[in-house]
């Protein structure tokens, strides 16, 4: 059985989902500090657990009979900036409590994510490599640069099958992003649709990795599926899929709504997007596990659109 923790955040949503449909809703048990969307809390089990708590975690694992953990809950980089303690415990703690339960043999593999945050400063810009200079420059990113350094000990060491993924920006319309840097990628959708119009934090031309979220759900199954020998690289893999600037994000926004007008206000995020690479180059993942992206731009602003229409119909 599938435990999910951090079901209810911007990617656990939509993996809680994506899984239950795979393996069958009563085999994927969901968790999270808070109830979630309707989607969620109807389709399958369902248990309120705080992911910095051993005990509430290896209860969980036990009680459920769980083989596999996903570790979708952190705090992402511009609330980690506001909340650096907080951030680093919810981010490290957690992981090392499901690292452990895997050294014991409680859980059989788990999957744990990282991000383009690992990257600092002074790495490459243009097509990131995958094993390169990273100074990361945010609480957010620290944490994930130190737990991939823990995830591939946990793996040379104990054995441990924990396989991860350095995620792009990820854009998605089922759920409400929380606290990211590349989130306006998001919300520049919504207030299309409201008011036609939109003020980004970045400025136009800050280009950074992408993907949506569709892409990132299907990576993430991809790895954990993939047979173990395949999956050579145990700190975390570079994905990517797209990459642009809210410039260009704009005016794939005008090829459907034409009168559509964007102005930038940069703030305290602009110092992050500066510190992350503007692209990646994910040809191991390609190679090890046959990753390969379906969403370009256009295809992506199409979904996002047609899927957020609804929700804002009549405007
Ligand atoms: C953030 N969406 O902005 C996350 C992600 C690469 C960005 O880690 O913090």
């Amino acid at each position: 059985k599938i435990l999910i923790i951090g079901a209810c955040g911007q990617i656990g949503t939509e993996l809680t989902m994506a899984l239950r449909n795979k393996v069958g809703n009563d085999n994927v048990i969901a968790s999270d500090i808070r109830e979630g969307s309707r989607d969620l809390m109807e389709s399958g089990p369902f248990e309120i657990a705080d992911a910095t708590s051993f005990e509430s975690i290896e209860n969980l694992v036990i009680q459920h009979e769980i083989d596999e953990v996903y570790l979708m809950a952190a705090m992402l980089s511009a609330t980690a900036e506001k909340f650096p303690m907080k951030g680093w415990e919810l981010n490290m703690g957690s992981l090392f409590h499901v690292l452990n339960l895997a050294k014991e043999k409680k859980i059989t593999r788990i999957f744990w994510p990282s991000s383009i945050a690992v990257f600092g400063p002074s790495t490459p810009k243009i097509d990131t490599p995958q094993t390169t200079v990273m100074e990361p420059s945010t609480v957010y990113g620290i944490s994930k640069q130190s737990g991939e350094r823990w995830c591939e000990y946990y793996h040379q060491k104990y054995g441990v099958d924990v396989r991860s993924i350095r995620y792009p920006g990820l854009i998605s319309y089922k759920t409400l992003p929380g606290g990211g840097t590349t989130d306006y990628a998001v919300e520049i959708y919504h207030e299309a649709l409201k008011h036609k119009k939109y003020t980004s934090f970045l400025k136009e031309d800050t280009e950074l990795p992408m993907m949506f979220m569709d892409d990132a759900i299907k990576a993430t199954i991809q790895l954990m599926e993939a047979p173990s020998e395949k999956v050579k690289v145990r700190s975390s893999y570079n994905l990517a899929a797209l990459n642009f600037t809210p410039e260009t994000l704009a005016a794939a926004i005008r090829e459907h709504i034409p009168e559509f007008e964007i102005d930038y206000a940069p703030d305290f995020r602009q110092a992050i997007a500066d510190s992350w690479p503007s692209s990646i180059d994910d040809a191991q993942a390609r190679e090890d596990w046959g990753w390969s992206h379906d969403f370009d731009l256009e295809k992506m602003t199409f979904e996002m659109l047609a899927g957020l229409k609804d929700t804002y119909q009549g405007n």
